[in-house]
């Protein structure tokens, strides 16, 4: 049986301090847009889709960076976004910065139906960088500083999606991507569909040289193309691109099919929209042969898992005392 859906990750080129809200929500109605054309039935946007990443920007002041959140979902400026889904019968995923009602601040995504409902929300468990000014970085990565550790773990919903009455669909948002804890928590509730976004700059500040713009790139395909195979889902990537306040982010925008090949991927570092003809039957393969879970995992090896964070060392190997008869244990 075939489960076919058409979907896109719509790559967003830089979008500038300066640049208010709703010049991004233009630009991103302009991609659902084309999206329709092209018979798109979920459009992908990235993290922190609606302003510069402002966790490069250092605020002494914690509430300064407020104006950086919404408070509101959908909100007089995201609510374009909702009508055009609405009008044009298309589901998509926004990654935004979340203020709730009881002051608490999330890096987040959610995913809306067509009908324009906030059908999942996922709010981002792995914050990379740092909590602190940093004066040795030239660019600081404050969402230690600005955001608390998502607390909604790493749902998955059966959601309505094109012509389709059911798809696993679940999420993640970034660095969680580099985590093969996370890809397995969705791969345990049989996800299908994994969407995420992201902003990675093309510059690791702490490698010294050792890690050039291509094994960023490199590291990114390898981590979404692994956690696609290893739990036969499909992966919608989609990235901010370009130099944003003199910062540049690398793109490469990727879709993904349960085989772990990259079945479609951007051409430039603008918005751009990367579509794909998938079948979500394609996942029934690996997950019945060979990561059939229920036969195969072995939990009771996994402990470490989630009983410890950080590595320890390993016991080191003692050389054996000689024997007498001068003959080792053979
Ligand atoms: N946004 C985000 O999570 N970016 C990180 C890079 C962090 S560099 C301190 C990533 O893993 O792509």
């Amino acid at each position: 049986m075939s489960r076919p859906l058409t979907v896109a990750a719509a790559q967003l080129g830089p979008i500038q301090r300066a640049e208010p809200r709703a010049a991004a929500v233009d630009r991103m109605v302009r991609l659902m847009e084309q999206a329709h054309r092209r018979g798109v039935q979920l459009v992908v946007f990235p993290e922190l889709a609606l302003t510069t990443f402002f966790p490069r920007h250092y605020h002494a002041d914690r509430a300064e960076a407020d104006h950086w959140f919404e408070s509101a979902m959908p909100s007089n400026e995201t609510a374009p976004l909702f009508d055009v889904a609405r009008r044009l019968g298309i589901a998509f995923h926004l990654g935004y910065a979340e203020l709730t009602p009881g002051g608490q601040h999330f890096n987040t995504a959610i995913l809306v139906g067509p009908g324009g409902d906030i059908m999942l929300k996922y709010r981002k468990v792995h914050l990379p960088g740092h909590a602190e000014w940093d004066p040795a970085r030239q660019v600081q990565h404050l969402e230690k500083r600005y955001f608390e550790v998502g607390d909604l773990g790493f749902p998955v919903l059966r959601v309505p999606m094109g012509g389709l009455p059911g798809v696993n669909a679940g999420m993640m948002i970034c660095n969680d991507r580099r985590w093969p804890e996370a890809w397995r928590v969705l791969g345990l509730q049989s996800v299908e569909l994994v969407m995420l976004g992201y902003n990675t700059p093309s510059t690791n500040q702490s490698a010294a040289g050792f890690e050039p713009p291509h094994l960023r790139v490199f590291h990114s395909h390898l981590s979404i193309q692994a956690g696609a195979y290893q739990n036969a889902t499909y992966a919608i990537a989609a990235a901010k691109a370009g130099t944003e306040d003199g910062c540049e982010l690398f793109g490469n925008s990727i879709i993904v099919s349960p085989a772990g090949e990259i079945v479609a991927q951007a051409e430039t570092w603008g918005d751009e929209l990367v579509t794909a003809d998938i079948d979500l039957d394609r996942c029934t393969l690996g997950r019945a042969t060979i990561f059939a879970f229920d036969r195969h995992r072995r939990p009771e090896a996994y402990g470490r898992i989630t009983s410890q964070v950080g590595a320890t060392e390993p016991a080191v190997w003692a050389a054996p005392a000689p024997s007498p008869s001068g003959r080792g244990l053979g």
